[in-house]
């Protein structure tokens, strides 16, 4: 075991991080990385029991939502409940957010916005999936929390994470003090420190975006585009072109090896299809811990003033430097 550090190790040793912590944060921290187990627990059995599929209803966004969705969401909602330090839980799942009122929580001060399944069109084709989650602490220091406390901006994160549940699962987060990425390890059940300190690379050569949608992309990306394919060998190019649909496992990709993940605004889709709240804040958190950048062609995707708990908006996050390039062509629009 010499070397080996699980999770829960990690969690403790950093909370001499914050002085002032009472272990609440690391509490929620490993309430998450339990129903994350359970989760990859039956994704990774999807194949062989009857959890394949639509679930015969459809969420708030007006998409199918397949099995998986449901059970991941019941499992994160059930875990964040027994463990008793979070007050609200805000998922794509579900139209509202949901209260959580236990006797345990009576004093919990976390918010946690969650995207329980991302990319669950992969599931039925044994694709990569992920979970999402963003934490804030409440504003209000009494009475029930509000959707006024959770619609606080992507600077005020407290903690931020994904769970890829790929050819191996992993868990990535921060708490504002760099990325760190433990590899689930399932002979002994326990995620370990397998990537510590994780940076995204300031430029790459890969670009991730449904390139299908071209025709309603605006001037800028598709400018950024024919700028990625032209032949260029001091800067790389052409580019190469990876899209997998989970944004998870985009985005873990290109944290990784460097490169850039974009969802644009399109006809169809004016204000982007990610949302901000559980999806693009807390990647942007990770990415910027990591040194990269995370916007929405404009600004600062942290710096979004949140008005709804499902609000849409454009990303472009990874490399620093492809980042910016994207930015400035939108800005030449
Ligand atoms: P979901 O939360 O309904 O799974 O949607 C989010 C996903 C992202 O993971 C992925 O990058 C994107 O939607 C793919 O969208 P598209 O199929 O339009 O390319
Ligand atoms: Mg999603």
């Amino acid at each position: 075991m010499a070397g080996i550090k699980t999770l829960g190790q990690f969690i403790i040793e950093k909370q001499a991080d914050f002085p002032y912590a009472k272990g609440e944060l690391s509490r929620l921290l490993r309430d998450i990385g339990i129903a994350s187990k359970i989760v990859n627990r039956e994704v990774n059995k999807a194949g062989l029991v009857d959890i394949l599929g639509d679930f015969g209803s459809t969420n708030v966004q007006g998409e199918d939502q397949k099995k998986l969705d449901v059970f991941a969401n019941t499992q994160f909602i059930a875990a964040l409940t027994s463990g008793g330090e979070c007050c609200i839980v805000a998922s794509e799942e579900e139209d509202e957010f949901v209260a959580i009122d236990s006797p345990v929580s009576k004093n919990a001060k976390y918010i946690v916005c969650i995207d329980p399944l991302d990319g669950s069109s992969n599931i039925d084709c044994n694709v990569a999936v992920g979970t999402i989650f963003s934490i804030f602490r409440r504003k209000s220091t009494e009475g029930k929390a509000t959707l006024e406390d959770v619609l606080q901006k992507g600077t005020e994160q407290v903690a931020a994470g994904y769970v890829i549940y790929g050819s191996s699962t992993m868990l990535v987060y921060t708490t504002g003090k760099g990325v760190n990425g433990f590899t689930l390890d399932p002979s002994i059940g326990e995620f370990c420190l397998s990537h510590p300190d994780m940076k995204v690379p300031e430029d790459g050569k890969i670009y991730s975006i449904n390139e299908g949608n071209y025709v309603h992309f605006p001037d800028g990306v598709k400018k950024y585009l024919k700028y990625a394919q032209v032949e260029d060998k001091a800067s790389n190019r052409p580019y190469t072109s990876r899209y997998i649909g989970s944004m998870v496992a985009d985005i873990h990709r290109n944290l990784i090896k460097g490169g850039i993940y974009m969802y644009p605004t399109t006809a169809g889709s004016p204000n982007g299809k990610l949302r901000l709240m559980y999806e693009c804040n807390p990647m942007a958190f990770i990415i910027e811990q990591a040194g990269g950048v995370a916007s929405d062609g404009f600004r600062r995707i942290m710096e979004i003033e949140p008005t709804a708990l499902h609000q849409r908006t454009a990303v472009y996050i990874g490399s620093r430097k492809m980042v910016e390039m994207v930015e400035s062509l939108l800005a030449e629009q």
